[in-house]
């Protein structure tokens, strides 16, 4: 089987070529395999470019690296967009930027645009606030989750939730580098509060329009960076006070620019997404 690899600043994606069939071409046990650093080729997860559906151009579907299925992914959903250009410029419709693709997943239709700088301009649709949306059963079903207290290794943390169509815990601490992520990071994401388990992000506010990021994923533990937490935290940062509506994100892989947008409510993320190399398995 062909593949290619790609990353967004540094979370990275197997990508396959599923246009001709509606099914994955793989299961999501051989996903886990393939995305295994040692024993595979090594990735955070697999992405397959599917057949439109209900008007849109494409259908994303994606694995985590441990086989699980997520609802979206952001730095993932920009690999993609790079990915559809070299297809159809290899079909000899090369696209014209900036072009938006829709593209279905299972969070609902979202728009990446190829930028002419090459960058990519996700449109990620409104953030998703209840606490019975997340789902979370910290706080009240139909009120948000904004700096409640949650008890995870022995510590009360302030958390603040947030899904993307995919969810988050998002927790503001003085210094993300002293976090001890590998230790802690699993007993976010399985605690009992977050019945579908959640991604986890540590936010340091460095000013108003710059914070920093570290993230565990679910399903994927410790990423360099992660397109829809950077978007959840800065929504969070929003509802703390704590952050202005446009900010860069650094995560560990590099800077993200998000935008909560005051017009239209929804979220706007800009970042890189490369090819590394092409394969086959
Ligand atoms: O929600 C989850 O289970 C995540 N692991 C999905 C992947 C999110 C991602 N890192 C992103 O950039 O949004 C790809």
């Amino acid at each position: 089987m062909e593949f290619s690899k790609y990353h967004g600043l540094g979370n990275d994606f197997i990508l396959v070529d599923n246009r001709h069939q509606v099914d994955p071409l793989i299961s999501p046990e051989t996903a886990a395999a393939w995305c295994d650093r040692h024993f595979g080729i090594g990735a955070d997860g697999v992405i397959f470019a599917l057949p439109g559906q209900t008007g849109t151009d494409y259908t994303m579907r994606i694995y985590n690296s441990d086989g699980s299925e997520p609802e979206m992914c952001g730095n993932g959903i920009r690999c993609l967009a790079k990915y559809l250009e070299a297809l159809e410029t290899a079909d000899g419709r090369a696209p014209q930027a900036p072009h938006t693709y829709r593209i279905h997943t299972l969070a609902g239709v979202i728009s990446p645009t190829l930028q002419p700088d090459g960058q990519v301009t996700v449109d990620m649709g409104h953030p998703i606030l209840l606490a019975k949306d997340i789902p979370t059963t910290l706080g009240i079903p139909d009120d948000k989750v904004v700096n409640l207290p949650l008890a995870v290794a022995g510590q009360d943390w302030g958390v603040t939730c947030v899904s993307m169509g995919n969810p988050h815990c998002i927790t503001f601490v003085d210094d993300v580098a002293a976090v001890d992520l590998d230790k802690i990071g699993p007993q976010f994401e399985h605690h009992p509060a977050f019945p579908q388990r959640i991604n986890t992000e540590f936010i340091q506010v460095v000013r108003p329009d710059y914070l920093k990021m570290r993230v565990w994923e679910r399903g994927a533990g410790i990423t360099l960076a992660c397109g829809t937490g950077a978007c959840a935290a800065l929504v969070a940062g929003v509802l703390n006070g704590l952050c202005d509506r446009m900010a860069t994100v650094e995560l560990p892989g590099g800077p993200l620019r998000i935008e909560w947008s005051v017009t239209d409510d929804r979220i706007y993320m800009t970042g890189p997404a490369q090819q590394v190399f092409r394969g086959s398995i």
